[in-house]
């Protein structure tokens, strides 16, 4: 008896497939069919597969060619597999041409020709049209979006959009997109829209790019008042219109790895949560001068408060500010203790003071720990009493991690709302809570002192907010 081995991830199953299958089957007497597990397809950059493993697993069935069908969850695993199913043939269509030679060590190798004029890629970008994406602001941030779209199909940068003409000409040049003067043109030639500009200028871009029909991915901290977040989700929904904050943590798969585990009683009931977050930024650097808006919290506060709402939950009993300011009165490190019914936590972030950056989450079991940067998500262990039994546990991080939370962005504006629960609205409303309230708190305590921050005069309304500098992390 020939056996026959191939493998696919058989998303959106077409003829394409089903000729394969279909061929593969003919080669031999009996077919093995591996299909991917949505974790080795993210692990291999594959992000945007629409059918859940048991559906492609069901569309592969339904052929009839398939004598036996395994699920493929790792690199390396072909050669294990083939070894194991004693497998005479291994099988793969021509688009892989090469990339499996290195099997014929085990086997026979066949590249099928691949059929033409159809692919899931095509079907996507069908049901899904291609959402042309538009970015205001100029800085390094606005760049990574780009080099990471790129990495997301169903996206293409368009234009950009900076009021500061300069900036967004040069930004524009440089990664290959238009540049527009007029914020209506720019609205025109997209889809969505991408906000990368100053954090106080988050608000009234939101609101604009919501009132022209647009679904807004914004950085965090996504706005700086809580009844501007509440406002600016209701109006989204009225409108059905997709808003989201870009805590690139929230949506990778690490992350969301640790927080399934951290909840699935093998720590028994969380208690304590404690993270942290330094970045040591030059003294001249914006994010340590903008006598406004800058300052350790604001820059990297919503990282470390992230862990702490979505474990101990956005009701806190009581919720405390301790901060090094620098010469300026802006922190330089910022820690925020909070008690509420579950536990205590604290949260603690620093531009202008080092620590070691690790998340630490205890139970009444055990405890979870990654050392930085957890905050890009790729290994973490558990441990307990017996501190001779360590669970570890590595999941794959690509790139800088913001494709995970585009490639949610997408399914979520194509109708998909699974991947809300990475980050809910209520977590973004308590989280422009927690920031309005240090504000305030850091007004006031600077203004005893004869300073005080700026935010009076105020920003965050206006659409045509200048900004030039603007960096971000
Ligand atoms: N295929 C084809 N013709 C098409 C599209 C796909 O012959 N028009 C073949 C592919 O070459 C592959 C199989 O159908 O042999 C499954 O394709 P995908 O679902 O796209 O799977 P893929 O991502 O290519 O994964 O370990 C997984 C394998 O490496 C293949």
């Amino acid at each position: 008896m020939i056996k026959v081995i191939t493998y696919g991830t058989f998303d959106l199953f077409h003829e394409g497939h089903y000729r394969l299958l279909q061929r593969a089957k003919a080669l031999g007497d009996y077919l093995i069919v591996g299909v991917t597990t949505e974790a080795y397809d993210k692990a291999r950059g594959k992000l945007n597969v629409v059918d859940s493993l048991v559906t492609r697993i069901e569309n592969v069935k339904k052929t009839g060619f398939a004598d036996e069908i395994i699920i493929e969850e790792s690199y390396g695993q072909k050669v294990n597999d083939i070894r194991k199913f004693h497998a005479d043939i291994f099988a793969i269509g021509s688009d892989w041409a090469g990339s499996f030679d290195y099997l014929r060590d085990y086997c026979r190798v066949v590249y099928l020709e691949r059929t033409k004029n159809i692919s899931s890629t095509m079907l996507r970008e069908k049901n899904s049209p291609i959402q042309r994406v538009g970015i205001i602001g100029t800085g390094r941030v606005a760049g990574r979006f780009i080099q990471e779209a790129k990495l997301v199909s169903g996206i293409s940068p368009q234009g950009v959009y900076n009021p500061h003409t300069d900036s967004a000409f040069l930004f524009a040049q440089r990664w290959g997109v238009n540049a527009y003067e007029d914020i209506e043109d720019f609205y025109k030639m997209i889809d969505i829209v991408y906000i990368a500009s100053p954090h106080e200028t988050h608000y009234g871009y939101i609101k604009s790019s919501l009132e022209h029909g647009k679904h807004v991915l914004c950085e965090k901290p996504m706005v700086l008042k809580r009844a501007q977040a509440e406002e600016m989700f209701q109006y989204a929904k009225e409108q059905k219109l997709i808003l989201f904050e870009g805590i690139k943590t929230a949506y990778c798969p690490g992350f969301n790895q640790l927080l399934g585990v951290a909840c699935s009683g093998i720590i028994g009931s969380i208690r304590n949560v404690e993270a942290c977050f330094t970045k040591l930024e030059h003294k001249d650097a914006r994010e340590l001068n903008d006598q406004a808006y800058g300052g350790s919290f604001t820059e990297l506060g919503s990282y470390v408060m992230l862990p702490v709402l979505k474990l101990m939950g956005q009701t806190f009993a009581d919720l405390r500010f301790d901060v090094i300011p620098g010469g300026n009165g802006l922190d330089l490190f910022t820690k925020v203790s909070i008690t509420c019914p579950a536990g205590i936590g604290t949260a603690t972030c620093g531009l202008g003071v080092k620590s070691e950056g690790r998340l630490l989450i205890a139970g009444t079991k055990g405890y979870i720990v990654a050392e930085a940067p957890w905050w890009k998500t790729s290994y973490f262990e558990v441990h307990f009493e017996n501190a001779e039994k360590i669970e570890k546990y590595s999941e794959v991080f690509l790139g800088d991690g913001m494709r995970y939370e585009i490639s949610d962005f997408l399914s979520v504006i194509s109708g998909n709302n699974q991947n809300e629960f990475k980050l809910t609205s209520q977590e973004s409303i308590a989280l422009a809570g927690i920031m309005e309230r240090f504000l305030e708190e850091q007004n006031r305590t600077e203004k005893s002192r004869g300073g005080g921050r700026d935010i009076y005069a105020d920003k965050t309304t206006g659409t045509s907010i200048s900004f030039d500098h603007y960096t971000g992390i």
